[in-house]
């Protein structure tokens, strides 16, 4: 395995809910009380987004805080793509989901003309567009945005000038192309999706490996077939988003969907995906101490992490 760096990415704009900004802090903070050495001595970067946004009035109610959300994908693609230029592993450690957008940006920048797979472990499919998306929130949307996707044939919600100028700078970030390709998405474990997303993935055929499913053929075998299923691909970035797990494994994130993975769970899929050298990013998302006690989803994650790279 590479060394890691990792890059925190505290925002809030993207989620309907306050906090997963704090759960970057909320992780470290188990680090520190674990004294998890291997943690604190990774060399890490902050890219900082503009949470006070929040308190301001919103241009862009079909998409909230868009701006903010443009400014710091930029900065998230530049300290990814360097991070990978410098030969290193990335450890995406974010806020709210909506980040997964720079994220892809960065490795692609990385990458250029490669082709880039996603492993989305979700219990949504975060495949809006400005133009489909029931909350405006845009952690829905973080996909729609690397496949450059409007889902206009779905529309319900009309843009506003700005909406549409800075929807479109979004997903332009770090080049114009589309960053991934449909037959280039997994999903692992949606179960939370609405109408419109629902006949989008059909349309695509975007795979949903579900959670029963995985425990069907063994959580190693699911991760394998996901890995053969992009075997196609260059290059593998892996989303985890915390709300994947069930909320058995703790309440603190901002969508808990029931009949999720266990805790154990996610760390062997987890541990099997890293396992193929193509995996050049990891993020992990949605932790949120605001709706959590004894910082549960923070142990969880740390928990998790130490699985992974054998930490100490
Ligand atoms: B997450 C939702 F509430 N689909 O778009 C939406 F309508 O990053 C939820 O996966 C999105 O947590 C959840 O707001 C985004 C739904
Ligand atoms: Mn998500
Ligand atoms: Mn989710
Ligand atoms: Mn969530």
């Amino acid at each position: 395995m590479r060394k890691l760096k990792i890059i925190e990415v505290p925002c809030d704009l993207g989620a309907g809910t306050r906090g997963a900004s704090l759960g970057v802090d909320a992780l470290r903070l188990e680090a520190v009380e674990q004294a998890c050495s291997s943690y604190l001595e990774t060399e890490y970067e902050r890219v900082t987004a503009d949470n006070t946004m929040l308190n301001q009035p919103d241009p862009t109610p079909n998409a909230h805080y868009l701006k903010g959300i443009v400014k710091f994908y930029e900065h998230a693609c530049e300290a990814i793509s360097k991070t990978l230029d410098s030969g290193k592993f990335p450890l995406i450690i974010a806020g709210d989901h909506s980040t997964a957008g720079g994220s892809i940006a960065g490795i692609k920048k990385h990458i250029g003309e490669k082709r880039l797979g996603v492993i989305w472990v979700d219990a949504h499919a975060d495949i809006h567009s400005p133009y489909t998306t029931p909350s405006g929130n845009v952690h829905g949307m973080p996909l729609g945005a690397a496949l450059h996707f409007d889902n206009k044939e779905q529309q319900i919600n009309d843009l506003n000038p700005e909406e549409t100028t800075q929807w479109e700078k979004l997903k332009n970030v770090g080049g114009k192309q589309p960053k991934i390709k449909a037959d280039d998405i997994i999903y692992m474990g949606v179960r939370d999706t609405e109408e419109q997303e629902d006949i989008i993935v059909e349309k695509l055929s975007i795979p949903n490996l579900t959670v029963s499913g995985c425990r069907k053929i063994g959580i190693e075998n699911s991760a394998k077939t996901a890995l053969d299923k992009l075997s196609h691909c260059d290059a593998i970035y892996i989303s985890f988003d915390v709300d994947s797990m069930d909320p058995s494994v703790s309440m603190g994130t901002g969508t808990p969907v029931k009949n999720g993975y266990t805790k154990d769970e996610a760390t062997t899929l987890l541990k099997t995906l890293l396992n193929s050298p193509k995996v050049c990013a990891l993020e992990i998302v949605e932790i949120n101490p605001m709706l959590d006690n004894e910082n549960k989803m923070a142990k969880a994650s740390l928990d998790i992490l130490r699985g992974l790279f054998s930490w100490n």
